[in-house]
């Protein structure tokens, strides 16, 4: 009798098994979907890895915020450098390098910001403030040469509150 009833518990389980088939047929159709999602993911991965495979470069980490910008380093050797710049503030920031060859220490000014197009600044390229909003983060590449440069938010009154830094690149 006892052996009965684990036949009978044996081909329940049977029964069982064959009736969660449906499931199987669930866990299959996850797994194609899963298929899908793994057959999307190398091209998703290959682009990163091509950027990657770009000219190696220095990373400059550079937080926004009322109203200084931080650096992970004020320093790069000369060529590509890339900077990710995340705004941390509450406002929207600009993100602006400026080649800097004025012999003077003394930052020309115009209308309370800095003079951009003053003899001896040159605007290379910036992060407009409509990208870099309030947690933003933002990358701007650019190849630079040895020099002495300016990383400025000139939004009206930024530069002057303090957001303003020099860049040297050796
Ligand atoms: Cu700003």
């Amino acid at each position: 009798m006892k052996t009965d009833i684990i036949l009978n518990s044996l081909t329940l389980c049977v029964v069982l098994s064959s009736l969660t088939a449906c499931s199987n047929n669930k866990t299959a159709q996850s797994s194609s979907l899963n298929q899908e999602t793994t057959q999307a993911a190398p091209s998703a991965i290959s682009s990163p890895a091509k950027s990657q495979e770009t000219p190696k470069g220095t990373k400059i980490n550079v937080t926004a915020k009322e109203m200084v910008f931080q650096l992970s380093s004020a320093t790069a050797p000369a060529g590509l450098v890339e900077f990710v710049v995340k705004n941390e503030g509450k406002k929207p920031h600009e993100f602006v390098v400026l080649k800097n060859d004025l012999t003077d220490k003394k930052l020309p000014l115009k209308g309370g910001s800095l003079d951009e197009d003053a003899k001896g600044l040159k605007n290379l390229g910036e992060i407009s403030e409509s990208k870099l909003t309030s947690g933003a983060t933002q990358t701007l590449q650019l190849n630079l040469t040895p020099g002495r440069y300016l990383l400025v938010c000139n939004l009206p009154g930024h530069f002057q509150a303090g957001m303003k830094t020099e860049f040297i690149v050796k």
